[in-house]
């Protein structure tokens, strides 16, 4: 990025050392384009002169708290400034209105606590420290002030810090939409104490993060004219099944089944459970338990918040009768039955499962087995029952388990709307998007790309919100302005959701035709986009291929695209469900209505997962853009998930690389504007005169401007525009202004008594 000015012999600067990244030194010799630095770290480092970067020597020692106000705008700054910081830690740094958090990956409770929220609340931004509630004050004075929506949007990696801010976010607005004093069961509480209930089911430990979110979340926030809070609506964006089955060393299920397996004893055998090594869907990895965490204290904490939440104890009951029926459907094993292809419970210790299970969702243990062993089949003449091999009885058994804990998922969802109820009557909301973060593992499905993909949508997002708004505006307004480049991400945008013809499209078609499988698919995707440049297909390979994404190459398997792609239950397990005796399982699983039933078979009816997400994913984009978005860039330090180290490294540079583009345009820029009207309208009193008898709003903001020596300011066509600080400044006058005349209203009022 940039083009190092007047670099000579004697110059400090940055260079990359092939070892670790960025280290600072001294220019020792230039030849030609390259150039001689003897590193601080005592290595010398010969490099291409375009590679290095100069060094701010006089940069305050304990960095500054907004990179727009660094003297040197490139990588190994901000990263330089960053780390510096991180170290004190300060963990967070503006860039501009946007606010960078780095992991401290450690508890800094002071840092949140209720003297920081007062100490936030209603504090001008800039005024404090960086801090999430700064962002969400912002938020919250511009939806009271300007009567419109806002949003803030968390970003970053998988581990990078995204649910914790997001949190921090909710209690904060709480607090000041609160109302103070009020027993019982606020709103507030409840949103609040839907983050534990959901984390529980729908967080799990991944290599990347002891607490990984496998499904995606925007809470709304509803206010009333008064700011308070009056209700809220969570969506959730699709969560990932196939850890219900499949489980990897050293990652975990989902939280609640060893939440449920540490509960007080006669709780585990109510539901005759036990050592969580006991059961499939947990020992195919050596790991159960989290470093500082208390499953059984988790257990009772979760049911605590259910009760706030508004889940009635029977409801919970059955909630864990689920759960506990899931790890014992896992255990249901087969083996080869008598006829051809047809297959038989393995051994006793099966037959136990399935009868337990059975007992658990309360529905007819024959029953169970048929729709694990059997598929019903209409022909024209007749309707045969055939039975599946062992391989298809495991497929049928593992469908089972995932539809039925998705469905639970969803409930828990729905529930939690219902109870904290949204408000009718509500103008203005503060919506806040919590998904998962960016991720590439060694081996990557069909997860990864969807949760990739909304990666993708988001980084366009904040590339439009920062990058296009910006230049378009300037253009627009016609005011003095040099361009400045970025890279957009549209590129990886068509080729995965493009209609006809990007992936999700073509995956959906490969889904339709009978005959596709995932080799099928894959050499469709190898010619389509032979000459994509963001897509790659790996030599030796015959079946994976490879996106190049906005945060780095990520190469996904494709075998299992297909399958996990068709949002389809099984009509055995719906009808088995749907018979339960208890109220809770047959109301997840609602009789499907007639026609979709008989035209199932239609393309015209086909649903796949990918594109109900890619739907989804562009509400969630209108939604956004009916709002003023506020943007949280999270940074993980490092991969080890510890505190005090920030590797200046590239991979995590990636995620800085964003928001470089972004101090750029900021800091060039006009970060404030406000129509002529809006203008004058609050700060015409600094400046009476002008107004009388002015008919040409533009030259009263302009007098404004001149008479408050505001420099660089401009007017355009229809806005007046501020660099940055300038809008506090007026601010700041206005007030002084607005107490003096109060002053001597208030003398006025008291001589006339
Ligand atoms: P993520 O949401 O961005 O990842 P988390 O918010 O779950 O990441 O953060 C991961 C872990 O980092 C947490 O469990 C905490 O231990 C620690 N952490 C993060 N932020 C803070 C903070 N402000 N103070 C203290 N500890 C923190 V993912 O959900 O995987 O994309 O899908
Ligand atoms: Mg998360």
């Amino acid at each position: 990025m940039g083009t190092p000015v007047n670099i000579i012999v004697g110059s400090h600067v940055w260079v990359e050392d092939p070892d670790i990244a960025w280290v600072d030194g001294e220019v020792t010799k230039i030849k030609g384009d390259e150039v001689e630095v003897q590193a601080s770290n005592g290595k010398k480092i010969v490099a291409k002169l375009k590679s290095i970067y100069p060094k701010d020597e006089d940069a305050p020692a304990g960095g500054v708290d907004d990179m727009t106000k660094l003297s040197y705008l490139h990588e190994p700054g901000v990263l330089q400034n960053l780390a510096t910081r991180y170290q004190l830690n300060e963990i967070y740094t503006y860039t501009g209105g946007i606010l960078i958090a780095i992991n401290p990956f450690q508890r800094l409770p002071h840092l949140y606590d209720t003297h920081m929220m007062e100490q936030y609340k209603g504090a001008p931004f800039g005024e404090l420290s960086p801090h999430v509630f700064a962002i969400a004050d912002m938020a919250y004075r511009a939806m009271i002030n300007e009567g419109k929506s806002n949003s803030i949007l968390v970003s970053g990696e998988s581990g990078a810090g995204k649910t914790e801010t997001t949190k921090m976010l909710m209690r904060y607005l709480a607090y000041l939409g609160g109302r103070k004093g009020t027993e019982g069961r606020t709103v507030e509480q409840q949103v609040l104490e839907s983050n534990p209930v959901l984390e529980a089911f729908g967080n799990a430990k991944t290599v990347r993060n002891n607490n990984s979110s496998r499904f995606g979340k925007f809470v709304e926030i509803q206010f009333d004219k008064q700011g308070r809070i009056s209700g809220a609506a969570i969506r959730t964006y699709l969560l990932e099944r196939s850890r219900v089955c499949q489980v990897s060393d050293p990652e975990r299920n989902y939280h609640c089944f060893y939440l449920l397996c540490a509960a007080p004893q006669e709780e585990v055998e109510k539901y005759k459970l036990g050592n969580p090594k006991t059961f499939h869907y947990l020992n195919q990895s050596n790991c159960y338990e989290l470093v500082g965490v208390s499953d059984a204290h988790d257990y009772l904490a979760t049911r605590r918040a259910m009760d706030i939440v508004g889940i009635s104890q029977k409801e919970q009951d059955a909630i864990f009768r689920v759960v506990a029926s899931i790890l014992h459907i896992g255990n249901i094993e087969f083996t080869k039955g008598k006829e051809i292809d047809s297959s038989v419970l393995k051994n006793d210790q099966s037959k136990f499962h399935l009868k337990i299970a059975a007992e658990l969702l309360m529905c007819d243990p024959v029953a169970l087995e048929d729709a694990l062993l059997k598929r019903v089949m209409v022909t024209p003449e007749e309707v045969i029952k055939r039975s599946l091999d062992p391989d298809g009885a495991l497929v049928s058994r593992d469908g089972l388990a995932k539809t039925v804990y998705s469905r639970l998922f969803d409930w828990l969802v729905d529930k939690i709307n219902v109870s904290i109820g949204q408000d009718p009557n509500s103008k203005c909301l503060i919506g806040v998007l919590d998904i998962y973060g960016f991720e590439s593992f060694k081996s990557n499905s069909f997860e990864q790309f969807c949760i990739n993909f909304t990666n993708e949508k988001l980084q366009q997002h904040f590339n439009q919100h920062v990058f296009k708004m910006e230049q378009e505006e300037y253009t627009r307004e016609e005011i003095d302005w040099s361009y400045i480049e970025f890279v957009d991400n549209q590129d990886v945008l068509d080729l995965i959701e493009k209609k006809p013809g990007g992936i999700v499209a073509l995956l959906d078609e490969a889904c339709m035709f009978p005959k596709s499988t995932h080799e099928t698919f894959s050499q469709k995707l190898y010619q389509t986009f032979k000459s994509h440049k963001r897509f790659i297909k790996p030599k030796l390979s015959r079946t994976d291929f490879t996106i190049a994404h906005y945060a780095g190459e990520v190469l996904y398997q494709s075998d299992q695209f297909l399958d996990k792609n068709k949002d389809y239950v099984v009509p055995e397990h719906q009808d088995l469900l749907s018979a339960s005796k208890c109220s809770f399982v047959s109301g997840l699983f609602p009789p499907v209505p007639e026609e979709t039933t008989k035209s199932s078979n239609k393309s015209s009816k086909f649903s796949s997962i990918g594109s109900r997400f890619k739907v989804q994913l562009q509400q969630l984009m209108d939604t956004l853009n009916s709002t003023e978005p506020h943007y949280i860039r999270c940074v993980k330090p490092n991969n080890l998930l510890k505190p005090a180290i920030l590797r200046m490294s590239i991979s995590c540079s990636n995620y800085v690389v964003g928001v470089l583009e972004a101090i750029r345009i900021s800091c060039a820029g006009y970060p404030t504007r406000k129509t002529f009207y809006e203008f004058l309208h609050r700060f015409g009193l600094l400046a009476p005169e002008v107004l009388e008898g002015n008919n040409d709003e533009k030259a009263a903001c302009q007098k404004i401007l001149e008479k408050m020596g505001l420099a660089g300011a401009q007017s355009g066509k229809t806005k007046v525009f501020l660099r940055a600080g300038q809008m506090a400044e007026l601010d700041a006058r206005r007030a002084l202004k607005l107490s003096n005349a109060a002053k001597t209203i208030q003398r006025k009022v008291r001589t006339h008594i």
